[in-house]
């Protein structure tokens, strides 16, 4: 119904969003970072819970009105409790990178050391890029993988901790295509006397899944974003020991954030329960199946997959003997209707802006039903399109397969 009001509203975005629809819906969109959310997921971001002020926290607001978005966000708050199993939740974080930096300001001081991993090499800009305010407002220490397994090398960051004594140890990383030991991560922090925390934005899903391991309960500190792996709103959530609890509550509101968006806690909320059924575990396990399965099709078509394959959601392509470039490569992709994005791979000789790599993954293919049989399918496509990547007219052909394809996959 909101649709047809937005069409006579205004018919220009209503149209874009019919074409939005249908590049979702004939596309084969594999940023590992993505996902379509479900139909309820959607209402909810587009319900009356928009409307409302509601700075502070669930029966400590300072507007009132708030008696049923107090029961939302408590809602909100128990389930994800119940499903990462932790201690204490704030739901408030816009997303992301405001979530990791409400951490680190709620726990250091500016000037303290916080260590990362490096983003050439698979963390986040919010891990302590020197462009990002992690990396301005704190003094910064970074691991980043072996040279020749790509591999995170746990007496390396051992070394470095025990060297640097930062007084945050994050672990997590946007483009690893392995299993992180968050045990291990946790042990080092205790060891050097860090706290240690843990973005697990990424793998999320895989982890309430059950399909990867868990950083709850040693890790201190955890946030993920709510949109990836999770299938939720865009947005996110940290969760933590109930000892850092007042000061994550304080940093985040007043601290960094005014009236949290009540419409994206509800949808929170929502995508919550949905990954506490037992389809979402199918789901998560379906995401790992789909990603090993294109990553071994991937190889037998003679693609460099840095670490040799995936554990996970989540491809990374070295292209440098395929003689293009990662920007080259999504470029091509995008006309065959496959989007990627570039990426650095670990070591990359290549600029930033146009790095050697793409990065790839399975999460929305799963989530449209794609199984290991159409892993096949589309790493051929994504072979055609890569071999024929000056050639127009072969990636319009490939466009056309992609389709194909996709209409048996319908999204929206
Ligand atoms: N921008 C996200 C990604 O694509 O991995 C990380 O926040």
């Amino acid at each position: 119904m909101w649709k047809d009001n937005l069409k006579d509203a205004d018919p220009e975005i209503f149209g874009l969003g019919e074409q939005e629809t249908k590049r979702i819906n004939e596309g084969l969109e594999l940023i590992p970072s993505e996902n379509f959310p479900s139909r309820a997921v959607l209402q909810a971001l587009g319900s009356v819970f928009n409307n409302k002020y509601a700075e502070g926290y669930p029966g400590r607001r300072y507007y009132g009105g708030n008696e049923f978005i107090d029961i939302v966000e408590n809602i909100a708050i128990e389930r994800a409790k119940k499903l990462f199993g932790c201690e204490h939740v704030n739901v408030q974080p816009y997303s992301g990178s405001p979530a990791n930096i409400e951490v680190y300001f709620a726990l250091m001081n500016f000037g303290d050391t916080l260590m990362g991993m490096n983003l050439s090499q698979g963390g986040h800009l919010t891990h302590g890029h020197k462009v990002n305010f992690s990396g301005r407002a704190y003094k910064i220490a970074q691991y980043g993988v072996d040279p020749k397994t790509h591999l995170i090398d746990y007496d390396e960051v051992r070394k470095i901790a025990l060297q640097e004594k930062p007084k945050i140890l994050l672990s997590g990383a946007t483009a690893y295509p392995r299993k992180i030991d968050f045990k291990a991560f946790a042990e080092i922090a205790q060891e050097c006397g860090a706290i240690s925390m843990a973005d697990i934005a990424h793998i999320a899903g895989l982890i309430v899944g059950g399909v990867h391991p868990s950083p709850f309960p040693f890790t201190d500190v955890v946030t993920t974003t709510t949109h990836k792996t999770l299938r939720g709103p865009r947005g996110a959530i940290i969760m933590c020991k109930e000892r850092f609890a007042k000061d994550i509550d304080k940093a985040v509101f007043p601290g960094m954030q005014g009236g949290p968006h009540e419409h994206a806690i509800a949808a929170k909320a929502v995508a919550f329960r949905e990954a506490a059924k037992p389809e979402f575990r199918e789901y998560a396990h379906q995401i790992v199946k789909n990603a090993k399965a294109l990553a071994d099709a991937l190889m037998a078509h003679g693609f460099a997959l840095v670490s040799g394959g995936t554990d996970n959601h989540l491809i990374l392509i070295d292209l440098t003997q395929k003689g293009l470039s990662g920007g080259e490569a999504e470029t091509s992709l995008d006309k065959a209707g496959i989007t990627v994005n570039k990426n650095t791979v670990p070591y990359d000789t290549r600029s930033p802006f146009d790095p050697s790599g793409i990065r790839l993954g399975t999460p929305t293919i799963t989530t449209r039903g794609m199984k290991e049989g159409e892993m096949k399918h589309v790493a051929d496509l994504i072979n055609k399109a890569i071999n024929n990547h000056k050639d127009d007219m072969a990636l319009a052909k490939v466009r056309e397969e992609v389709k194909e394809l996709c209409r048996h996959f319908p999204v929206y």
